[in-house]
């Protein structure tokens, strides 16, 4: 039986923690656990992160960093220590509820069949929430569907989307310790380096709604420094090839 290990990046969402949680542990999986990576967040959910844990004992891991250091290198430390802890499939979700728990038994069926899978907003039968203008809607559709993928080769239609489940091999395979940004571009960097190294992907649709409880800290400077920083990306893995993998003996992912 695969070990399955959602690793859950957390700043300031002491709103949304113990709920998020309890609605995974609610899909009552076999063999299913939470790593919560808490960058010190100063509303204390890091503190909320330990009671979870201590309730759940087994089910419920802390990742505890010192400082607020973005989402790229939380999922990074977060994924390392999955893989420490033997995760066989990796999934990566926001705890905002943006990503449904309800979608992951899809993702783990297709990731049977691929390297990694996307919950993707823009694939056919996907939706954002109703609440985005129409600008916003188009934007991101545009940069998603048209922009990114294009420039970068890259077959699939929500390159910034953050819910996906990794298999173990791939993660090694990927040596995510050269993966350095932040944000956005985490993400497709992330899609690209796996997709560079020849791993197959794929997508279900999901529909996202806006986070419930928090605040946003959406803007859309981060949105233009994405676009350009894609062009960086295509600069830095133009030789990255499938037979640059990583395996277990040499990979610098501790396991
Ligand atoms: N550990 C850690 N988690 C973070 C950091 N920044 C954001 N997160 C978490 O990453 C997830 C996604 O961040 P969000 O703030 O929801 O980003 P977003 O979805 O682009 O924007 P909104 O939902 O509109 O706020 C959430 O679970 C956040 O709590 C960070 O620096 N460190
Ligand atoms: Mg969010």
């Amino acid at each position: 039986m695969q070990q399955v290990m959602v690793v859950l990046p957390t700043y300031n969402e002491k709103e949304n923690l113990a709920d998020i949680v309890n609605a995974l542990l609610k899909l009552n999986m076999q063999q299913f656990s939470i790593l919560v990576v808490d960058d010190n967040s100063p509303d204390g959910t890091g503190q909320i992160a330990d009671d979870l844990a201590q309730q759940y004992q087994g089910r419920v891991h802390v990742l505890h960093r010192a400082e607020k250091a973005g989402l790229g290198p939380a999922y990074i430390a977060g994924f390392k220590r999955a893989l420490e802890l033997g995760a066989d499939v990796i999934i990566q979700m926001d705890a905002d509820f943006s990503h449904q728990p309800h979608y992951i038994p899809q993702l783990l069926e297709k990731l049977q069949s691929y390297d990694m899978v996307i919950g993707s907003r823009f694939a056919k039968g996907g939706s954002v929430d109703e609440s985005w203008g129409l600008y916003r809607k188009l934007l991101s559709w545009w940069a998603n569907r048209i922009y990114t993928p294009l420039l970068l080769g890259l077959p699939v239609n929500d390159a910034t989307g953050g819910f996906k489940a990794w298999r173990r091999d791939v993660l090694i395979g990927m040596d995510i310790d050269r993966v350095q940004s932040n944000g956005y571009v985490f993400q497709v960097e992330m899609s690209y380096v796996a997709h560079k190294l020849g791993y197959k992907i794929s997508e279900i649709p999901i529909y996202f709604p806006d986070r419930q409880n928090g605040t946003s800290k959406m803007d859309s400077s981060v949105a233009i420094e994405a676009a350009l920083r894609v062009w960086q990306l295509l600069w830095h893995y133009r030789s990255l090839n499938p037979s640059m993998r990583s395996n277990e003996e040499t990979s610098t992912v501790p396991h």
